[in-house]
């Protein structure tokens, strides 16, 4: 095997995040769409534990977690620039903040019927009150998580925001966090995260078409 395969899925925000980094980083891979319902048994053989992303690399090494796959693209000297604004201790707990409270009440605003919640204004406004408006404020001093520049953790917190803004788009335009909301928009509109979306035939292995940003 020559390249490094990833089984990925197009809406996943996790598989997002590891599909930027992988493209920021100039990172010539293989990519199998997976389905969720029916996850490939050479996945499943690989990581056990059946999330996406999961990357394979020529050297037989799996990574299964989509940080780990970010970590592995982008800590090498051409893209220093991304990776070491990440590790801040504060850029580290805007990660552990994302993945973990913001996430949870993510998902309880989004599916609250999968989640049988009764309380999915709560969740919308907790998300809002502990995530969310604290980065807004942040975002409103710097550009980027990254500075000026941006660094994996926007990347890794763009695609969840993203997930958060699109469950009410009429009501999230309405509120007052123009940096979150002009950052989310430039995300938006990247050509990054336009080639990430690119839309794989399913169930197959191709190569991920390639550039460098
Ligand atoms: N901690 C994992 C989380 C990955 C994850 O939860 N992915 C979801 C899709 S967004 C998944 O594969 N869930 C399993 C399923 O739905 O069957 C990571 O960072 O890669």
């Amino acid at each position: 095997m020559q390249k490094p395969l990833l089984y990925t899925y197009r809406r996943c925000p996790y598989a997002m995040r590891a599909r930027m980094a992988l493209l920021v980083a100039g990172i010539e891979f293989d990519a199998h769409e997976v389905s969720l319902r029916g996850k490939p048994s050479e996945m499943l053989t690989l990581s056990p534990k059946g999330s996406v992303p999961v990357m394979l690399l020529p050297d037989g090494t799996v990574l299964e977690q989509s940080w780990d796959i970010m970590c592995w693209a982008l800590s090498q000297d051409a893209t220093r620039s991304w990776w070491e604004p990440a590790q801040s201790t504060e850029n580290l707990d805007w990660l552990a903040r994302n993945d973990g409270g913001f996430k949870h009440h993510l998902d309880r605003y989004k599916y609250s019927e999968r989640y049988n919640e009764t309380d999915r204004t709560g969740h919308r406004e907790n998300a809002l009150a502990t995530f969310l408006r604290p980065l807004s404020s942040r975002l409103e001093q710097r550009s980027f998580l990254g500075g000026s520049e941006p660094c994996a953790t926007d990347l890794a917190l763009f695609p969840f925001v993203r997930q958060f803004a699109a469950v009410e788009p009429d009501w999230f335009e309405l509120l007052q966090l123009p940096a979150l909301q002009a950052w989310l928009a430039n995300w938006l509109s990247s050509p990054l995260f336009l080639h990430c979306m690119y839309k794989l035939p399913g169930q197959t292995t191709v190569p991920f078409p390639s550039s460098g940003y």
